[in-house]
């Protein structure tokens, strides 16, 4: 019989490519979908249609009590979130609402599901490194001291420690993946990565002139989100569960990414169409962050297949074409 997966969060990048994964290793997906009339529920269903939508809310436990008796999984991955962290300090309790208590409906629903026999399902936790906001060492890898640096990262820090505390307490097969920065042309536009590329495509098309951003300092250890869905995988397929860091341990700067963005339209010089401000730095950002994902490599035999060069390429290339799309042709 097929293995079975639900999955939170199903309509954003990392849901998306996860889907497409398990999918191809013959998993029956099932997803769940917040919202009357959602627009990404569309999306999904256009991008990756074999995946079976549940009606469902992090918030409301009941419903994700029914998603599990209607999916009956074997692996849940909880990738469901508010997940931008600006919108953390405008929004802070409605996101330790979704991203932290969230974690813990789920695990709460997980383990009414398994009646007992934890063998039933296995559950993946969507950690981040934005739990080590100002880092307290460099690089950060599982052991390091976690100091968030927004009500999302204190967020999911509650979510981390809940799925520690659920393996501990009750010996449920509960693993973390403390994932750094992942993008891909899936990335949504207010994540500075994908704001860079799609701007970068539309000033090269000449229907842009400029590009607004916040902090230019900031360093991120930036990779592609189809290598990371496979680590989420992996994890739940060990005999025991535990919390890995998945990280390319190389970082970058925003500036060093908008030189690589717009050096593949062309332009060496984008400091004519770059301009920064006030209300786009955050009220406490998080400098730098570089991930040690050695345990990875060598308990789960996983490691990163695209360098930062091709994923900056592959995103500029993809948003030229979409923007060539939708203003020139
Ligand atoms: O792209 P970002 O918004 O990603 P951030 O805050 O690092 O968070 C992402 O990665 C986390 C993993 O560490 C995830 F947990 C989280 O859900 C999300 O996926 O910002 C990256 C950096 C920040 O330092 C920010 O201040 O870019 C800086 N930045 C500069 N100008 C900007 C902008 N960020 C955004 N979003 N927009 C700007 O205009």
């Amino acid at each position: 019989m097929a293995r079975r997966a639900l999955i939170t969060g199903v309509t954003g990048q990392d849901g998306m490519y996860l889907s497409e994964f398990l999918l191809a290793q013959g998993y029956d997906v099932f997803g769940l979908v917040r919202g009357q009339n959602n627009p990404k529920a569309t999306l999904l269903a256009e991008e990756v249609p074999d995946v079976r939508q549940i009606a469902g809310d992090l918030m409301d436990p009941s419903s994700l009590q029914r998603a599990l008796a209607l999916a009956e999984p074997d692996e849940v991955y909880n990738l469901g979130a508010i997940s931008y962290v600006a919108y953390s300090w405008e929004n802070p309790h409605v996101t330790a609402d979704v991203t932290g208590k969230g974690v813990l409906n789920m695990l709460a629903a997980c383990l009414t599901y398994t009646g007992g026999d934890h063998s039933r399902v296995r559950f993946y936790q969507a950690s981040s490194s934005e739990m080590f906001g100002k880092a307290q060492e460099i690089p950060q890898r599982e052991s390091t001291l976690l100091w968030p640096r927004s009500p999302y990262g204190v967020s999911k820090v509650f979510g981390h420690y809940m799925t520690i505390n659920y393996r501990e307490s009750y010996g449920m097969h509960a693993s973390s993946g403390i994932l750094f920065n992942h993008e891909s042309p899936r990335r949504g536009p207010e994540f500075v990565t994908r704001k860079i590329t799609r701007a970068v495509a539309r000033i090269s098309l000449g229907v842009q002139s400029e590009l607004t951003l916040g902090n230019l300092d900031a360093q991120r250890d930036w990779g592609y989100a189809g290598d990371y869905v496979e680590a989420m995988w992996l994890m739940l397929q060990q005999p025991e569960a535990d919390d890995y860091v998945i990280a390319t341990g190389v970082s970058h700067s925003v500036r060093d990414f908008l030189d690589a963005a717009f050096a593949h339209v062309g332009i060496a010089d984008w400091s004519r169409y770059v301009r920064t401000s006030p209300h786009l730095m955050r009220p406490a950002d998080v400098d730098r962050l570089l991930g040690d994902a050695t345990k990875a490599r060598t308990h789960l035999g996983w490691r990163p297949r695209v360098p930062f060069e091709d994923l900056v390429r592959m995103m500029v290339e993809h948003d030229l074409k979409e923007q060539w799309t939708l203003h020139v042709r």
